[in-house]
């Protein structure tokens, strides 16, 4: 199941320079409550537990942008950000990070979000997948490694804040 739906939305081509990886969260809430959290391109502090404020211009459409502020403590105070897919029946999120003081370069992501039953009752599958440069003087399995540890954080919010809502 979790591999069709990784390789029907989760196609990177990772070139040479780069690494690639998905992280599955099975998430006991409905999928309507996990996609209004994961669709707010918008209030990505909502769940994401590093961001402080995020600021973006106009209304949420295909090339919107946005500007991330991070907590303190992390390898970067700002993010800014790109929406490139936002698919409400598919339940399909895309963002391209295009600056920041961090290293992330060339960094696209996929989020999905597929219904489940979990114990008899409303679940919900997420699949992240990213790509990312290999920055200078790190190895894949480095930069593979630190970024599967963000997403994991991500989605172990996004399973707190969306189970707490479903209560
Ligand atoms: O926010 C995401 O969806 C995924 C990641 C990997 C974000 C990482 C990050 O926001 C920090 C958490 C601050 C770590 C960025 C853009 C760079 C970092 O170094």
């Amino acid at each position: 199941m979790e591999a069709e739906f990784i390789s029907r939305h989760h196609k990177h081509q990772p070139k040479g320079n780069q690494c690639s990886s998905s992280v599955v969260k099975h998430i006991k809430a409905p999928v309507d409550i996990v996609w209004s959290l994961v669709r707010g391109f918008d209030q990505p502090q909502k769940y994401k537990p590093f961001i402080s404020r995020c600021y973006t211009q106009g209304d949420l459409k295909i090339g919107s942008v946005r500007e991330v502020n991070v907590k303190s403590g992390l390898p970067a105070t700002t993010s800014t950000e790109r929406l490139e897919m936002l698919d409400d029946n598919e339940h399909i999120l895309g963002i391209k990070i295009v600056g920041g003081d961090h290293r992330l370069k060339n960094y696209s992501s996929i989020i999905t979000v597929h219904p489940e039953i979990i114990d008899g009752k409303p679940g919900t599958l997420v699949i992240e997948s990213f790509v990312v440069d290999v920055p200078e003087g790190n190895t894949q399995e480095e930069t593979c490694y630190f970024v599967n540890a963000l997403i994991n954080c991500n989605l172990k919010s996004l399973a707190d804040v969306s189970q707490r809502m479903a209560m």
